[in-house]
């Protein structure tokens, strides 16, 4: 048996020991976080064919990486809440008892590390030493994993030494599932292949995450979904505070006034565009601080106080150009590793709409030969001579739908720095956070921007959100509007209806109320009857936050309609409309409209959602109320407000 490392905090000494015991590695390494241990590794997996080194002039210290087919996304039908109870799992999630799950998968890890190296990764989520963080011990034998992990997540001694003080962690296994015989050639991607035999477990109880058979984003960067929403979210419950899945932006005005703002967005539905947009808005400046997770506390103030519990963010990679994300493809200039995106002759990446011309010939994400197209030159095909058409019709595309850059957050060029760092006025509180959105892809009946009445009707808002279901997800119901609570629907670490609960405590227990954010829900997506979008998006987006900000100072009146408060069509700033992308005047008039038969079905949608939670509350066998109305009576009273107000 491998020889295994001495630590100075005990439990992590038993969780190292349990797993070199079970998974067997020929070796074990301590990941100690410096620049040349990440090279090194980075290094290894070259010579090994599992990264490609990319052009060093063109991107330094970058390399690529090409994923098995089966492991391309989140697996969400093998992901797990292993509550004591069923019910507490919620009507949501895949549930299993803890101790039926930990002896199948038990099973599973018996000698799966065989023939490799076994990494213990020591990380934290938020900045070391901020009273907000909290760390983990990901144990894993995925070198690609660690040197994700050390751009997502703060690694190494500087994480070790708290833990060596007795610092609490969430302890985390992870293998790729994919032992080597003696003498067997490891290949580009090792993985569990067949879908069943991949687990995302969370036991939100014992706080553990065991993760089996995927290497591939959210699956194994255990850091990220599993811990800092799943397990965080359960924390948070408990201790009353938030983990959710929302980006943290600050705005500054042309007074220079300050605004934070967070929004929790599905995936791939534009976190990632929002937190690093380039306000088209004269005068107005957008500083980044999370795309994808916050962690927000209550201060004595009654204020929502959030940190990003990351360190880099792990991008959609289709879509992102100079026009969409200027600073997104800037953070991806050095220090990133790209998955699934297509390798150029001259050692640098491509990928669909990056707004620039796709090189003549490439590798695409499978590792095959692709061919610019003959009639457009920003596509590309399988073959040579392939027109757009053709290569649409084959439904190809030459970079993975979820095709991914890890870059570091340091690398944006509009990074809030203290704020990142989790700082506010010097002070280590995380930033107040002065309005929360919530959205999603609605290519219907949803306006551009709806404010919430009220606290409670803010939560009723996030618990109707809905958005249809992008390549960020392996599932066969792609492009299909799907219940989407809060954004969470993937990530709740416990029942959705205490979730939404949990949402109306935070109002409860305040110090303050009226301290608390005021909540929005805004569509970047509406579409037209003939497919095309009838707001341009990303940098316009700035004329809605502006909006916002006056309404949170009192300064411009809305519409108070039956659905929530919608802007006056004059109240939208429409400075600078100019340049490729344009607001066209009649199109925003109609999304700044109530449909009221559209959202009669709406509602009746979030009702079905509400009974559907409900039903499956009380057929559980261990309901603690059998006739379990689990959904808070404060979001069915909201439900039947708004039917009422519909109907008049
Ligand atoms: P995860 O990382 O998966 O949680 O997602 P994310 O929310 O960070 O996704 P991201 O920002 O990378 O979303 C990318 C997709 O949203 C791309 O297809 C973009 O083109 C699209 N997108 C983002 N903002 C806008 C917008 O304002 N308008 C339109 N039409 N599309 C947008
Ligand atoms: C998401 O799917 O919301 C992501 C990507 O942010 S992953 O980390 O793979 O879950
Ligand atoms: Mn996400």
């Amino acid at each position: 048996m491998a020889k295994t490392p001495k630590f100075k905090n005990a439990k992590v000494q038993a969780w190292v020991d349990q797993w070199v015991k079970v998974c067997d590695p020929d070796k074990v390494v301590v990941i100690k976080g410096t620049k040349q241990e990440h090279t090194d590794i980075c290094e290894m997996m070259v010579k090994k064919g599992q990264f490609v080194k990319l052009n060093q002039k063109l991107r330094p210290g970058c390399y690529l990486a090409r994923s098995h087919e089966s492991d391309v996304a989140r697996v969400e039908g093998r992901t797990f809440i292993c509550s004591k109870k069923e019910i507490d799992a919620g009507p949501t999630n895949h549930w299993k008892d803890p101790d039926v799950m930990k002896k199948e998968m038990l099973k599973k890890y018996k000698g799966c590390m065989k023939g490799r190296t076994m990494y213990v990764i020591p990380f934290a989520m938020g900045p070391i030493g901020n009273p907000i963080t909290q760390y983990g011990i990901e144990v894993t034998d995925s070198p690609y994993v660690v040197v994700n992990m050390n751009i997502m997540t703060r690694t190494g001694d500087a994480v070790m030494k708290i833990l060596d003080k007795g610092g609490a962690f969430v302890p985390c296994i992870h293998s790729v599932g994919a032992p080597l015989k003696k003498g067997q050639k490891d290949v580009a991607w090792p993985c569990a292949k067949k879908i069943d035999d991949k687990y995302i477990t969370q036991f939100p109880e014992d706080g553990e995450i065991w993760s089996f058979g995927s290497g591939y984003g959210g699956n194994a960067l255990l850091g990220k979904k599993c811990f800092a929403l799943r397990i965080a979210s359960k924390l948070a419950k408990d201790q009353g505070w938030m983990a959710e899945h929302m980006l943290i932006l600050t705005l500054t005005s042309p007074e220079k006034k300050k605004y934070h703002v967070t929004a929790a967005f599905p995936s791939a539905c534009g976190k990632t565009n929002l937190a690093m947009m380039l306000p088209k808005l004269p005068g107005w400046k957008l500083e980044t601080i999370g795309d994808d997770i916050a962690w927000l506390k209550p201060g004595e103030d009654g204020r929502l106080y959030a940190i990003n519990p990351e360190n880099g963010f792990f991008g959609v990679a289709p879509g992102t150009s100079n026009d969409s994300n200027p600073n997104a493809l800037l953070s991806c200039k050095k220090n990133t590793i790209f998955t699934n995106v297509v390798l150029t002759p001259n050692g640098d990446i491509w990928w669909e709409d990056m707004g620039i011309d796709a090189p003549e010939e490439g590798i695409d994400w499978k590792g095959n030969p692709c061919y610019r197209c003959v009639d457009d030159t920003k596509r590309m095909g399988p073959k040579p001579g392939m027109t757009k058409a053709e290569v649409k019709a084959a439904g190809y595309v030459a970079a993975h739908k979820n095709s991914r850059f890890t870059a570091p957050a340091v690398n944006c060029p509009v990074l809030d720095k203290d704020g990142f760092n989790g700082k506010f006025n010097k002070k280590p509180t995380g930033v107040p956070i002065d309005a929360i959105l919530f959205g999603g892809r609605r290519p219907s009946t949803i306006p551009l921007v709806n404010e919430a009445k009220s606290w409670t009707h803010g939560v009723f808002m996030g618990s109707a959100a809905g958005s249809e279901v992008t390549a960020a997800v392996i599932a066969d119901n792609i492009g299909q509007v799907r219940r989407d609570p809060m954004a969470m629907l993937p990530f709740f670490g416990y029942n959705v209806a205490d979730y939404f609960q949990h949402w109306l405590e935070m109002e409860r227990t305040s110090a303050n109320p009226a301290n608390l954010p005021k909540i929005y829900f805004v569509n970047w997506f509406r579409k037209g009857e003939d497919g095309r979008f009838m707001w341009p998006g990303f940098g316009d987006n700035s004329r809605v936050l502006k909006w916002i900000c006056q309404r949170i100072d009192g300064k411009v009146a809305a519409n108070e309609t039956a659905i929530g408060n919608l802007p006056k069509f004059e109240d939208i700033d429409l400075a600078n409309n100019e340049g490729k992308f344009k607001v066209v005047e009649d199109d925003l008039k109609e999304i700044l409209k109530v449909d009221v038969e559209g959202w009669k079905k709406e509602i009746a949608t979030v009702g079905a959602s509400y009974d559907e939670y409900d039903a499956k509350a009380s057929k559980d066998s261990t309901a603690v109320n059998k006739a379990a109305r689990r959904v808070p009576a404060a979001l069915r009273g909201i439900l039947a407000q708004v039917t009422e107000a519909l109907s008049k």
